[in-house]
């Protein structure tokens, strides 16, 4: 049995709608969930077995996973049929792995510190920076639409994900732009997010 723990308008989103993206709802029960938000709402669900009490958080009978590169790594193996992903012994496979790790372990990290203005010689030489981060999208998006070439994957649905939440942090590139209003624009991702507002309505009205 599979189970995923979400919260409305969260990182879980992305896991909903890759869900939605792969048409396998019904093989997956969506348990919405609380978790403590940066405006000081929401508390942690002590039914969430997520270490750290967070969202996303998947469970495939009694073993949990956390991380949404993990977990989309994870659903799109699972379910190689839906066709989010190049399976194994496709040529872009690699990128594709590179892509969901790169994510958690660069992109979002320097996101997180560019953001918060924190910046330092270590920093650099390690993470690197803000404009690496978009340099290395904008030369997979030149070859375009998206980041594997020709065929949306999980990759462009974790990857664009921090400016679907801050549209105002998008960097000013046409390119990086257009990339992220068409991942947007997807039905899926419509369909997710008049759910999760319904969903954050519904909360308030209570
Ligand atoms: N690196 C994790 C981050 C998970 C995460 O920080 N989730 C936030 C939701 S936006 C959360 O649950 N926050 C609640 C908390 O910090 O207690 C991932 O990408 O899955």
């Amino acid at each position: 049995m599979l189970t995923l723990f979400h919260a409305p308008q969260s990182r879980s989103t992305a896991i909903v709608t890759l869900i939605e993206e792969m048409g396998i709802a019904d093989r997956i029960e969506i348990r919405e969930t609380d978790i403590p938000r940066m405006d000081g709402s929401g508390r942690r669900d002590p039914a969430n077995p997520h270490p750290e009490g967070k969202v996303p958080c998947l469970v495939h009978d009694g073993t949990v996973l956390t991380e949404r590169g993990a977990i989309m790594l994870y659903l799109t193996a699972l379910f190689p049929e839906a066709g989010l992903a190049p399976k194994p012994g496709n040529p872009k496979r690699g990128e594709y792995l590179t892509w969901l790790f790169w994510y958690g372990a660069v992109m979002e990290p320097v996101l997180i510190l560019d953001w918060s203005k924190i910046e330092s010689p270590a920093l650099q030489a390690s993470l690197r920076g803000a404009a690496e981060v978009v340099a290395r999208l904008r030369a997979a998006l030149e070859k375009g639409p998206w980041l594997l070439g020709d065929d949306y994957s999980a990759a462009d649905l974790l990857c664009h994900a921090p400016w679907a939440w801050f549209p105002e942090g998008t960097p000013d590139d046409p390119l990086i732009r257009d990339w992220v209003a068409r991942c947007q624009a997807r039905a899926a991702s419509a369909r997710v997010k008049a759910r999760d507002a319904a969903a954050m309505a519904a909360r308030a009205a209570a």
